[in-house]
């Protein structure tokens, strides 16, 4: 979204770079900018190189979705010819941001659900020589963000708003992030635990927020928009969107490719309480149920294999796009009631990406 407008919102003769260059750009800039700008002491220069390889290898490589929607919202929320190249620029800032918080709870979330792979590549805490020290460059990701913050945004009107969505989101989705985790203990299988009020919380505080609220959110302060009327009635419709993402994420653990979703899917092993099994769950017969009990959970190759198989027998593929299908009209009322003052395009745009992704 964006990319057929200029830099600065004005049109130009086929030299302008599109956001998504813009902001492919960017990034390098602000590795050095966090490694050799802000501290010069000598005795860190071990860290500081630690810090670029960390941001070079967990910050880029994703589908940016989060991170373009910033300044894609914000286009939708300020006319052309209102919209600065400065602000463009502080918005894909702001979007890098977003992209270095989901790199820090995904170098997290891959050591406790012990993930092999990320993007295509080994997860960073699988790397060798990296182990458990990945905890602390979890942090160092996180740090970096507010450290773009201060130096970017400190000036501007909007820099307390950010600061206080940024922190309140964390928290939200590290306190989703307990919910699954302990919805999950390794080796107390309980399916009673499963239940869809359960999954609903998980998802909406560990995805739903950081993923879809936060960026647009963003985009409306950045645009001066702080009426909570008009947050809560935004953060209505992406939560939405939030859950059936998440839900998304879930069959694509089982059923998505990993040469295109770049991971290998570890819900079943972990014992998550996935879409797949909450929703198999109110479909089987007390017979599945027991058969579920004995192999979900467990990180055998053949458990694993009879999970997918009852999975298969339940025609869990056909459901899931069934309630794609459903998801998308509910959607689409949402939007219609929710976004009087709002400009739709912000929420199409986004559903437009998400719905029939296979990555
Ligand atoms: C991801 O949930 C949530 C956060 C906050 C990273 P997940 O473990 O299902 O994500 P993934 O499938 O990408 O590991
Ligand atoms: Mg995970
Ligand atoms: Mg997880
Ligand atoms: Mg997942």
């Amino acid at each position: 979204m964006g990319d057929s407008k200029g830099s600065n919102g004005i049109e130009h003769q086929g030299s302008a770079k599109t956001d998504t260059q813009l902001f492919e750009e960017q990034f390098e800039e602000l590795v050095s900018e966090l490694t050799e700008k802000d501290f010069t002491d000598p005795v860190l220069a071990d860290a500081l190189h630690r810090l670029r390889e960390v941001l070079q290898y967990n910050a880029p490589g994703g589908k940016r979705n989060r991170g373009l929607s910033v300044i894609g919202s914000l286009r939708e929320f300020v006319p052309p010819s209102e919209l600065s190249h400065d602000a463009v620029m502080h918005a894909l800032l702001v979007g890098w941001c977003i992209e270095l918080l989901q790199a820090f709870f995904l170098v997290a979330d891959d050591i406790m659900d012990a993930s092999v792979t990320r993007r295509g590549q080994p997860c960073w805490y699988k790397r060798e020589g990296v182990g458990l020290d990945a905890i602390n460059d979890s942090f160092l990701l996180e740090g970096s963000i507010y450290r773009l913050l201060r130096r970017h945004c400190r000036g501007q009107a909007y820099y307390t708003h950010l600061l206080e969505l940024f922190t309140e989101t964390s928290f939200q989705t590290e306190l989703g992030q307990a919910l699954d985790l302990m919805t999950a203990p390794p080796n107390k299988i309980d399916l009673n635990r499963f239940t869809i009020e359960r999954y609903k919380a998980i998802v909406k505080y560990k995805t739903a927020f950081y993923s879809f609220y936060l960026p647009v959110a963003s985009a409306m302060y950045m645009a001066g928009i702080d009426s909570e009327v008009e947050h809560n009635n935004a953060k209505t419709i992406l939560l939405e969107m939030g859950e059936f993402f998440q839900i998304q994420d879930d069959y694509l653990d089982c059923y998505g490719d990993p040469a295109v979703t770049g991971k290998i899917g570890t819900d079943i092993q972990d014992n998550k309480c996935s879409w797949l099994v909450v929703t198999a769950l109110g479909v089987m017969t007390p017979e599945q149920r027991e058969q579920l009990q004995s192999c979900y959970g467990r990180h055998d190759d053949e458990s694993v294999e009879r999970v997918k198989a009852l999975y298969d027998t339940l025609g869990m593929a056909a459901r899931y796009r069934q309630h794609e299908e459903e998801s998308y009209e509910r959607l689409l009322k949402l939007i219609e009631c929710h976004a009087q003052n709002l400009p739709h395009a912000v929420f199409l745009n986004f559903a437009k990406k998400i719905y029939k992704r296979n990555k």
